[in-house]
């Protein structure tokens, strides 16, 4: 199956199925274990809210309140020990990591529709008289 193919293939599932689908690389699974660390600062194997509101505020840019970051800890904490382990990290991060992914294939489905629209002959090339 030609690219095509295979990103109109992908179009025909739900958002959930195709975060469900997306292929993580181990590379950034081993990435974000050792962002996960990095940001444990007093190494005790869970970020706390402190720890969270660091990690947030590092770029000079951010300016989150630490009502935010209850608000992030609450969302994401999922066994409410008010702590966010290595799993209910990497979930969320590995969360964000398939929607910049998604959103990168829908960008390229935008670029295909449009393409369709010109391509009249349908033979999936351009020619100089359909542009
Ligand atoms: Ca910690
Ligand atoms: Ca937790």
């Amino acid at each position: 199956m030609n690219d095509l193919g295979f990103y109109i293939h992908g179009a025909h599932y739900t958002k959930d199925e195709r975060i469900k689908g997306a292929s993580i690389d181990s590379q950034i699974e081993f990435e974000l274990e050792t962002l996960f660390k990095r940001l444990d600062v007093d190494k005790d194997g869970v970020l706390s809210e402190e720890e969270l509101f660091k990690a947030m505020n590092a770029s000079s840019h951010n300016k989150y309140t630490v009502a935010d970051i209850k608000e992030v800890m609450r969302m994401l904490d999922n066994d409410g020990n008010g702590k966010l382990d290595k799993d209910e990290f990497l979930e969320f991060m590995l969360g964000q990591v398939k929607l910049d992914i998604i959103s990168a294939e829908d960008e390229m489905e935008d670029l295909r529709a449009k393409f369709k629209q010109y391509d009249l002959d349908g033979n999936g090339w351009l020619s100089p008289a359909e542009v």
